[in-house]
């Protein structure tokens, strides 16, 4: 039985999914974002060093494993090889690379433009606002907002050519990589992007992907 640790409104949403994909035995801990930091309640520390989510303990194997790539990894591995092309493949090094590309590429400037967006609304003396609010807008548009501009032409220009990520076969690089453009259509980006947000409302309307959204509850990007 695998114990999924899920944060409400974060990344392992998708773990969910996947764990619905693969039919696999699961119970859902459920923990809390702080309402006013956003950040993980501190009893994800107890699971995790780092406290954050999503992680997985696995009663089978006795292990504990974190970061949403691994995790993807693992459970394609023990539970679900038709996820994953054949190894050494041309489509199995495009599922790595998308597989790495989710979270180290493209979520590092989603997260920044985040943080900046959060801070020039955040309290703090009348003075110092205008300065901070300048700092905040002169990064965005230097070097967040190019990045995943320039991030989005590419994952549009591969998905006009490919169903999903590895081309017609469906794997875990595709759930790896639904957090970052589900977010990305929540805020309207993706009207530009049409083959991108055709690829969101693909995976909108898998079954597995509708039973996760009613098991992990309070979720912003769907
Ligand atoms: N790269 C990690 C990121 C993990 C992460 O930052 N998770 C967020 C949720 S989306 C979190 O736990 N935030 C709460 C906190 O940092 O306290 C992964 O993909 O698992």
């Amino acid at each position: 039985m695998i114990t999924l640790h899920h944060l409400n409104n974060s990344r392992s949403q998708r773990i969910i999914w996947l764990l619905e994909e693969l039919k696999v035995d699961f119970v859902i801990e459920y923990h809390k974002r702080d309402l006013k930091t956003y950040l993980a309640e501190d009893s994800l520390k107890k699971v995790h060093a780092l406290g954050k989510s999503p992680v997985i303990y696995d009663d089978q194997t006795d292990m504990t494993i974190a970061e949403s790539g691994t995790i993807i990894e693992y459970l394609v591995h023990t539970y679900g090889q038709h996820l994953k092309p054949e190894l050494g493949t041309a489509a199995y090094w495009q599922y790595q690379y998308w597989m790495h590309f989710s979270e180290g590429s493209l979520m590092p400037p989603m997260v920044m433009n985040l943080v900046l967006t959060k801070m020039k609304e955040s309290p703090m003396p009348f003075f110092v606002k205008p300065i901070a609010r300048k700092i905040g807008d002169q990064i965005i548009k230097q070097f967040s907002g190019p990045n995943i501009k320039r991030s989005l032409e590419f994952i549009e220009d591969h998905l006009s050519n490919n169903m999903w990520f590895c081309g017609d076969q469906f794997t875990g690089a595709d759930v790896q990589m639904s957090f970052p453009l589900e977010a990305s259509a929540s805020t309207g980006i993706l009207k530009d992007f049409p083959n991108t947000l055709a690829f969101v409302k693909r995976v909108h309307a898998l079954p597995a992907y509708k039973a996760a959204l009613e098991k992990g509850g309070e979720y912003a990007y769907a």
